[in-house]
């Protein structure tokens, strides 16, 4: 970690640093009961000198969630439960229900033949296939099949079920929403399909075969929401995108080769309020050390290593999935010498990037490496 720097400490000039006396405390309690405050007793907390995240850096291992996940397939109905999830409840963010930040994750289990109902929400989501076959989604009248490390939106106001075909096997998917942020801005309104299911009224994978060709759009393709048509993001054509890129290019000191994933239409990101991406670190692979605003969210797809978040170390393996708070040093590293090792990851950057808020920095003591 890196010492405070000069202009952080509370005592500079015009930082508040109003001690408190039995006249002043007395003040402070008849402004309370007229429902206000005097700025100076709280100045200094909610204008942090930096980002100040209240999210902890924590890995979930799948091994520890898995049999407690499919448990809960014994203990409760879709029907009953709505959504069968067990979701991640960072330490430092139990007040919201997020993972890390403003971002919602949970693990859903579904058996074949098994259906969830029809629903719609303001708040946008994800979902990213962790094991199983046949697992599938309906996105405003749209099916996608699914299958591992593909994933697929269902954005703010689209209708969407979720189910596992008869010829499936259990399935476990990744969720992940932006409820915390939506209910932040206090804006989140839900409802139940009116039939419970909605009926498929296009063809099977239609907005992959339209709109997921390399280089090519449909002509006269018209398409003009806040969200990609490109719901669904295949793992062959990603694995395979990142491998031709690797071997172009040199990769980022920070981050190894990463791609986004991307509106066919815009180039910008998948949705509104959150982004994807999808990194590989090379066999033996150790990245340097940055930090940014934003929150994110990362699934291991592939392989094995180990993070470094703000000094704690967390070794990784596939399947994994650990978070990186807003501001928080990170760097990486692949612990295998000859497999690849790659990273999904959800996060909140086009608000963040929306709002001009984004910021980056570089560790720049002991050779870019955190020290442990
Ligand atoms: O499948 O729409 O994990 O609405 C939490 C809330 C999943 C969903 C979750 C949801 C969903």
């Amino acid at each position: 970690m890196t010492p405070p720097r000069e202009n952080h400490r509370e005592d500079v000039i015009g930082r508040a640093n109003v001690e408190d006396t039995p006249e002043l405390l007395a003040y402070y309690d008849e402004l309370d009961t007229l429902d206000t405050g005097a700025l100076w007793t709280v100045a200094n907390k909610i204008e942090p000198w930096e980002p100040a995240s209240q999210s902890k850096p924590v890995l979930w291992r799948y091994n520890d969630l898995r049999a407690h996940v499919l448990r809960s397939v014994d203990l409760v109905t879709p029907e009953k439960a709505g959504r069968r999830v067990i979701y991640l409840n960072n330490p430092g963010r139990t007040d919201v229900s997020a993972a890390v930040g403003w971002i919602y994750a949970g693990l859903q289990v579904m058996h074949p033949g098994e259906v969830a109902s029809a629903h719609r929400h303001s708040a946008s989501a994800i979902r990213f296939i962790m094991e199983g076959s046949g697992a599938y989604t309906v996105v405003d009248g749209h099916k996608m099949t699914l299958g591992r490390n593909d994933f697929v939106l269902t954005p703010n106001g689209t209708w969407h079920e979720h189910g596992v075909s008869e010829d499936g096997s259990p399935c476990i998917w990744q969720d992940g929403l932006d409820i915390p942020f939506v209910n932040a801005m206090e804006a989140n309104f839900y409802e139940v399909h009116p039939d419970l299911q909605q009926a498929v009224t296009y063809p099977v994978d239609d907005m992959t075969k339209t709109w997921g060709n390399p280089g090519l759009t449909p002509g006269g393709g018209d398409w003009d929401k806040g969200y990609s048509p490109l719901f669904k993001y295949e793992w062959e054509p990603t694995y395979d995108a990142l491998t031709k890129y690797s071997a172009a290019s040199e990769p980022s000191p920070f981050d190894g080769t990463l791609m986004e994933y991307v509106n066919p239409v815009t180039n910008g990101p998948v949705m509104q309020t959150m982004g994807a991406s999808m990194q590989m670190l090379a066999p033996g692979q150790v990245t340097k050390a940055h930090r940014h605003t934003g929150s994110y969210l990362y699934q291991v797809a592939k392989g094995s290593g180990y993070s470094l978040i703000n000094g704690q170390r967390f070794d990784w393996c596939e399947r994994d999935i650990f978070c990186v708070p807003s501001w928080a040093w990170h760097e990486h590293g692949n612990t295998s010498q000859t497999e690849d090792a790659c990273l999904f990851c959800l996060n909140d950057l086009p608000v963040i990037r929306a709002l001009g808020l984004y910021r980056e920095e570089a560790f720049g003591d002991n050779n870019g490496h955190q020290i442990t």
